[in-house]
């Protein structure tokens, strides 16, 4: 059996406690490696090596840590079938998608091993008086802590701008998926990184995750997860005063005007509703049609999901993997039965299922229900599964109304041929990405995060080399 260690100062290496937690297969609901049960200690030693690292990465050549993390861009794409196995075994998702999510966690690197390149500060002439520069250096050493969801993915998207920066980092991946971050900690030595300038600790959220949030010496924390978690995070980060950015939870609403490319909009809205069993937080979970061709989408809908096959992650047909853990397995079945009792009608799906195989494994099927309240817990509360809800809308002011009706604020969807309703609604959509006749298209340079208790900051881009630096005014007196 697999043992998943910690990697810390250029080392494979037990945690300290030397105890282990469990790893499960979702598809078996089999436990079939075991996972480094790290503590503070553990998070300690990290910060040690880190700390020494850092002053020397920040002063290394843009162009060497360029290099350095191209080669384990490139090393992950030598590996991508290892990688993406891991992946779809660890997580329960199909082997294809997890194969995309590969490309996506090496581009990350890439992308950002570029920005460490291009990264630009600005200055400012003030009149005749002064000349203004803006220094943008490293942080030190920061905290990254990153969700099972896209593993591997997300870990990239964070670590990747913040060693860019010239930071030195500490990263915990979710325990219920820590394989690939594993795989990835023997490619960062491979590929020469130096020691300490990366530490992957393993374990529980509240116990490594808390006492990387809680260390004194880590000056920054980026995270994403749950927004429970998050709130939880903000609190004890912020009496710290340490730089945050939070990306949480979504209850995203995907919204089809009557006007709108119908073949175009069903085909994407199978994966906008379930992609990944819609355990990804851009997922459009509240599903609504103008009443004009209400009728005919659902129908069609219906049709188009029932066809997607629901079971063994690694068989290339599978378009539905199982649910990351029993725990969330549960949770999600939990609102399933929440939204019978709100008066919510199953028009598909609905049950847990057993494909041929895969007795034990936690398997839902794609459930689409109606006729439920904007305002019912189902329609507000984050259910992070195979779950939409649909309703029809007559009016564009009152669909908006509705849309904006959340807590959350990350992503919206809306599918029209009209341009000027198209940026019209864009405008008053109050998430921070609005996607228009098309979704998780995505480009590396936008501002990626979300509104109100969608979290705080953006990531991507130039955002996170800001988020990863310190800017610091210049003043010269001429
Ligand atoms: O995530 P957690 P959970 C949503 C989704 C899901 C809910 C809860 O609705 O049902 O969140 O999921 C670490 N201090 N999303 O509980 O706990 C944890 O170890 C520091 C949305 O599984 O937020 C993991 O590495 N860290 C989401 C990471 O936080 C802590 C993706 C995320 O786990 C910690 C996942 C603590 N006290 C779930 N407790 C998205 N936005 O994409 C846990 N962690």
């Amino acid at each position: 059996m697999i043992t998943i260690q910690n990697y810390i100062n250029g080392e494979i290496v037990n945690a300290q406690s030397n105890e282990y937690l469990d790893n499960y297969n979702p598809s078996t609901g089999q436990v079939y490696s075991k996972i480094a049960n790290s503590d503070h200690v553990d998070v300690d030693a990290a910060f040690q090596a880190a700390i020494i690292a850092q002053p020397q990465w920040e002063n290394t050549s843009a162009e060497d840590r360029f290099r350095v993390m191209n080669k384990i861009a490139e090393l992950i794409e030598e590996r991508l079938d290892e990688f993406a196995k891991a992946e779809t075994l660890d997580q329960g998702k199909p082997y294809w998608l997890a194969k995309n999510e590969m490309r996506r966690a090496a581009q990350n690197m890439r992308f950002f091993a570029t920005a460490a390149m291009q990264f630009a500060s600005e200055s400012h002439a003030t009149e005749n008086k002064a000349i203004n520069y803006t220094l943008r250096q490293a942080i030190g050493v920061v905290g990254c802590i990153s969700p099972w969801n896209l593993p591997l993915y997300l870990f990239t998207w964070k670590i990747a701008p913040a060693l860019a920066a010239g930071n030195a980092v500490i990263a915990k991946p979710s325990e219920f998926t820590p394989m690939t971050s594993y795989l990835f900690s023997k490619i960062c030595i491979e590929a020469g990184l130096p020691n300490g300038v990366l530490n992957i600790i393993h374990g529980l959220g509240p116990k490594v995750g808390q006492a990387i949030v809680e260390h004194k010496g880590i000056k920054a924390i980026s995270f994403t997860g749950g927004t429970v978690t998050g709130a939880s995070i903000a609190s004890i980060a912020a009496p710290k005063f340490k730089k945050l950015s939070l990306e949480l939870g979504g209850k995203n609403p995907n919204i089809i005007f009557g006007d709108a490319d119908i073949d175009k909009a069903i085909k994407t809205t199978v994966n906008t509703s379930f992609m990944n069993q819609g355990e990804i937080c851009l997922c459009g979970s509240r599903l609504y049609i103008h009443s004009s061709i209400y009728e005919q989408v659902k129908e069609r809908l219906i049709e188009a999901v029932k066809a997607l096959k629901i079971g063994d992650p690694l068989d290339d047909s599978t378009r539905i993997g199982a649910i990351v853990s029993k725990q969330h397995f549960e949770k999600v079945l939990g609102y399933i039965e929440l939204a019978k009792q709100e008066g919510g009608k199953i028009l598909l799906g609905g049950e847990a299922i057993k494909p041929d195989g895969f007795e034990n494994g936690w398997f839902i099927q794609p459930t689409l229900i109606e006729g439920l309240d904007s305002m019912c817990r189902t329609n507000q509360e984050e259910i992070f599964g195979p779950v939409i809800s649909i309703s029809p809308f007559d009016y564009t002011d009152e669909i908006i109304e509705i849309a904006n009706g959340t807590e959350y604020g990350l992503a919206a969807t809306i599918w029209t041929e009209n341009l000027t309703l198209a940026h019209r609604v864009a405008q008053r959509l109050q998430f921070g990405i609005v996607w228009v006749n098309c979704w998780l298209l995505r480009d590396l340079r936008t501002p990626f995060g979300g509104m109100k208790n969608s979290g705080v900051g953006r990531e991507g881009g130039w955002e996170a080399m800001r988020f990863f630096t310190e800017p610091k005014n210049v003043c010269i007196a001429l």
